[in-house]
């Protein structure tokens, strides 16, 4: 393999992801080091685009040579292990001040890890990026959504190349210095908690549409007509794109043939524990995750089917008023569910001190990632008219959808449990906007129960906040 020095960039991990961000980077004028655990990737990824100025090694020490400093080493590898393992062989190669970035998904307790590691090297220290990257294979050839965390002097050194590469919106590019340590790791888990909820929203669409006798052809031009207007995004645009495609076999619906099973990598779990951490409900995403567990559950789901009983699914409703409905439900309930994973932003970066900007936030995931959407400019502005919000749901744009929006919304939970279709995300998003917006719920009755078995004492309405009361409750004779 032709040998190159004083290259602009090093990546580590050839493979999907790897190898379309190396051809991104390169096509930007950048001349990059390749170097891949096993060596075939590397021979066969250098070998299919000759003429470019993507140079391969087979040695660590090598690829780490080849590089001008302070040299930027990216890491593209599994997220766990891995990438302790390929840090620990860098750590002797490398100078003080050279940057190690970790692209991966990595969880951002680890990041944090790595970056005290890193930066508390005795001899000498190196700067570490926690980088997430959003776009999947087509975002990270052709620009991705990239969300790096670590030393603002470090963003500085990268920042070129990271804006060269990301994918541009109105000429901006969707990458900013998200905050220090684990924090965009942690802004890239967020983004995918999120689009877990954008997805089984619009699964329960798709469960709607099916029970109504809707065919493939008829969704997917709904789902395509959605996209020319306030739904407008990328999951929407590929879902009338999926539910159009036919199998070359057997000319069905090729979305008819795949088994109801939904696989899950494990962000979405991590964003539900870290909102349990912190107390921040995300009850949206919670119903998405908890949604892929139940359909992993074929079997038993089948074995049920039998046995527990429900009502056979009909829907009466005119076309155009389901489909209106439904409509306003998904953008209802997607409102919510950003609105959570915003809330659950706000609390984690005021805990961690991270300085994040929601707004700023908001504008990078425009696009080149996968939650990109028209919607995400209506966030951002809200945030820029008031950084301190509270609530997504209370900003005038989103609250005049809501309350426009919250009668369909009911009547659409309400026609799905009458008729036995599950729609956990629609009525998940819909019991908190409900609580949310109750000036009283049945709290104080939990709070009876509470000092009744152990003396939790209570605040009362006509006492000054702040004072905590107990009751002689009566005594239970069992
Ligand atoms: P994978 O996550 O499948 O990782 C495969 C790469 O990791 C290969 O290059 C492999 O080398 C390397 N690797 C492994 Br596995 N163990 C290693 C070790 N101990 N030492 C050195 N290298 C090791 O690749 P991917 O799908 O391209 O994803 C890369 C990262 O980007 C992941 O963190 C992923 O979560 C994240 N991400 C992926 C997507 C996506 O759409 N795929 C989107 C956004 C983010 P080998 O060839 O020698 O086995």
């Amino acid at each position: 393999m032709p040998q190159h020095t004083d290259n602009d960039f090093g990546l580590i991990g050839l493979a999907v992801m790897g190898q379309n961000l190396v051809l991104n980077v390169e096509s930007r004028g950048f001349s990059v080091s390749v170097y891949n655990r096993s060596p075939e990737p590397t021979e066969a990824f250098v070998a299919a685009h000759p003429g470019r100025r993507i140079f391969g090694f087979h040695s660590l020490a090598d690829f780490v040579a080849s590089l001008s400093r302070p040299r930027r080493v990216m890491l593209m590898v599994k997220a766990g292990a891995a990438v302790d393992a390929v840090i620990a062989q860098l750590i002797p190669l490398l100078d003080a001040d050279d940057i190690v970035i970790d692209g991966g998904n990595s969880l951002y307790s680890d990041t944090e890890r790595r970056d005290a590691w890193l930066a508390g090297l005795p001899d000498k220290p190196l700067r570490f990026i926690g980088a997430g990257v959003s776009g999947g294979e087509e975002g990270a050839r052709k620009g991705p959504a990239i969300m790096p965390g670590g030393p603002a002097s470090t963003w500085d050194a990268m920042r070129p190349v990271f804006e060269a590469i990301a994918a541009k919106v109105d000429g901006q590019p969707c990458v900013a210095h998200i905050g220090p340590g684990g924090a965009g790791h942690y802004v890239k888990m967020i983004h995918n908690g999120i689009e877990y909820g954008d997805m089984q929203l619009i699964c329960e669409a798709y469960a709607l549409f099916q029970a109504a006798g809707m065919s493939c052809d008829e969704m997917a031009a709904v789902f395509a007509q959605w996209n020319q207007g306030a739904l407008q995004s990328y999951l929407i645009e590929i879902t009338a794109k999926a539910l159009a495609e036919r199998d070359a076999e057997s000319g069905r619906p090729v979305v008819e043939l795949i088994l109801d099973k939904a696989g899950q990598k494990g962000t979405g779990q991590w964003t539900l524990v870290n909102a349990a951490e912190n107390a921040v409900v995300v009850s949206t995403i919670n119903a998405a995750v908890e949604a892929r567990v139940l359909s992993s559950m074929k079997a038993q789901r089948l074995a049920a089917s039998s046995r527990l009983q429900g009502p056979n699914p009909t829907i009466g409703l005119a076309r155009a008023s389901l489909v209106a409905q439904v409509h306003d439900a998904l953008y209802a309930s997607k409102i919510v569910s950003y609105a959570q994973g915003l809330d659950l932003m706000r609390t984690m970066g005021q805990k961690k001190d991270w300085g994040l900007d929601l707004a700023v936030i908001a504008r990078i995931w425009r696009g080149g990632c996968i939650i990109r959407a028209r919607f995400l400019n209506h966030i951002a502005a809200a945030y820029q008219a008031d950084p301190a919000l509270a609530n997504l749901m209370l900003a005038p744009f989103f609250q005049e959808v809501l309350n426009r929006s919250q009668q369909a919304w009911r009547q659409v939970v309400a026609l799905a449990v009458t008729q036995g279709i599950a729609v956990p995300a629609f009525s998940a998003s819909l019991a908190y906007y409900d609580s949310y917006r109750s000036a009283h719920l049945p709290a104080n009755l939990l709070q009876a129960q509470r000092d009744f078995f152990g003396a939790h004492t209570y605040e009362r309405i006509d006492k000054p906040a702040g004072q905590w009361f107990h009751t002689a409750w009566p005594e239970v004779i069992e």
